[in-house]
């Protein structure tokens, strides 16, 4: 099929001008290698793994598993980020191992799980964001106000920690993130809702930002996960995710004059009548723990997820290239389109069809299918080029500059997801799996495993 025949293309370009770089240059046809992994390299190919061989390109996936095999380095000194490692090659690693039984992928992701560990050394045990993988030395990021970890980043580690403990039998891992819960839970929360910023020193908040997009997003999204992969056992996750969702929609969840419902962000008491592309991702989580007691909440909630992906849609739908910027806003009559130059980018992010997967596998409303078709052609019409697909600068022109860049997270998620969207629902069941917030799939714990280390 046609997505298929994408991913080839996508991995292909990249094996042949940048195999072993972390990402391809599609327009000058070499490798990127950046700064966020620390030294370690093929971050596609590790993204790459799952879809690669959830699609049955048998001799691709070969030679993906060959690179990890012969040249998959974890001798390496570097500054990586936490959150970045985890999610894009311990989820990457883990749900390849699983998907496979085979043992490299297993012990790779134990390896540089261990390698994590020393970020945890802080007063409270909530990690810094920034790791040394030589030295283990660890800081927070320059960035981040006053020395603070961010709730996205400490927060999105549960699900993939939970999993090295089962693997390895060593608790460590699952004791880390359990303790990170313990701290959130126990810190206040200002009406219900978690700001994006904590020292981990003094475990207070340091910034009184609230966002359900950047900085924010994968948090509560790892919250219903662990609610879902612990076989619907950890209901003290589920709790959280509720009480945070009730917040949510109490102090954040607008409708605009036109009728689009949108998620704000929440600065101290203030709004600001923004979505980025990243809390696209809202729709498809919403609906996945749209879960209660009653039919009358499950509907409730299954209506908003439907409403914040439809508004998502027309971020998508009202650009000249039908792909969305990286945020848009909704104030001075502007309704679901960005505003400011500097947001007008498309950098092949998932969130959007993400979102369609989990609404088509729950309502089988074929529009999401539509949307997903749609978001197919205009990658093909403007971020195809001669040697793999490029990021875009203005998705508010029908002539595109490119941006040079092949994420990774485009063959692990965007192309993974529109692929799923097409597919018969038993191919990786939402019965079966969880995705990890880079689409690596994990299984769901129906046979109980360390209910211990989820439940305490
Ligand atoms: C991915 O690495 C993950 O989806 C993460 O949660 C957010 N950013 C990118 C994709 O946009």
């Amino acid at each position: 099929m046609k997505i298929k025949e994408m991913m080839k293309f996508a991995w292909d370009n990249y094996k042949q001008y940048a195999l072993g770089k972390n990402e391809l240059r599609p327009l000058t046809k070499n490798g990127h290698i950046g700064n966020m992994f620390g030294g370690l390299r093929g971050a596609t190919v590790v993204d790459a793994l799952d879809t690669l061989y959830i699609m049955e390109l048998e001799e691709e996936f070969q030679e993906a598993k060959t690179w990890v095999e012969k040249s998959f380095d974890l001798n390496v000194n570097g500054e990586a980020s936490l959150f970045e490692v985890n999610i894009r090659y311990i989820g990457g690693l883990l749900a390849a191992y699983y998907l496979t039984g085979e043992e490299v992928f297993k012990s790779k992701a134990l390896e540089l799980g261990e390698k994590l560990l020393p970020a945890f050394n802080t007063p409270t045990g909530i990690p810094r964001g920034v790791i040394n993988l030589g030295s283990g030395m660890s800081w927070s990021w320059g960035w981040a106000s006053a020395g603070s970890s961010i709730l996205a980043e400490f927060g999105t580690l549960h699900l993939e920690f939970l999993h090295l403990s089962e693997l390895s039998g060593n608790p460590v891992f699952a004791e880390k993130v359990l303790n990170i819960r313990k701290v959130l839970k126990r810190v206040e929360k200002p009406q219900g809702l978690y700001p994006n910023f904590l020292s981990p020193v003094t475990g207070n908040w340091v910034q009184h930002h609230v966002s359900i997009g950047g900085l924010g997003d994968s948090f509560y999204e790892y919250l219903i996960k662990s609610w879902l992969m612990s076989d619907k056992k950890d209901s003290e996750a589920k709790k959280m995710y509720d009480d945070a969702l009730e917040a949510i929609e109490k102090h954040l969840v607008k409708k605009s004059a036109g009728g689009l419902t949108y998620i704000a962000e929440w600065r101290g008491g203030i709004l600001d009548h923004k979505m980025g592309h990243l809390a696209c991702f809202s729709g498809g989580m919403i609906a996945l723990g749209a879960e209660h007691g009653g039919e009358e909440r499950k509907q409730h909630y299954m209506d908003l997820a439907a409403e914040i992906t439809n508004t998502c849609h027309e971020s998508y739908a009202r650009s000249d290239t039908k792909l969305g910027p990286e945020a848009f806003r909704f104030d001075a009559g502007t309704e679901a389109m960005a505003t400011r130059l500097s947001e007008r980018y498309y950098i092949l992010r998932p969130e959007v069809v993400e979102s369609y997967v989990y609404m088509w596998r729950l309502t089988h409303d074929v529009k999401y299918r539509q949307w997903g078709w749609e978001v197919v052609k205009a990658l093909e019409k403007h971020c195809r080029v001669e040697a793999g697909f490029s990021g875009i600068r203005d998705v508010y022109t029908t002539v595109p500059t490119h941006d040079n860049m092949q994420q990774s997270f485009f063959l692990a998620e965007t192309l993974k997801y529109l692929y799923l969207l097409f597919c018969e629902d038993d191919v990786l069941s939402l019965d079966d799996w969880v995705f990890n917030t880079e689409a690596h799939p994990l299984p769901v714990n129906h046979s109980n495993f360390k209910a211990k280390a989820s439940v305490q």
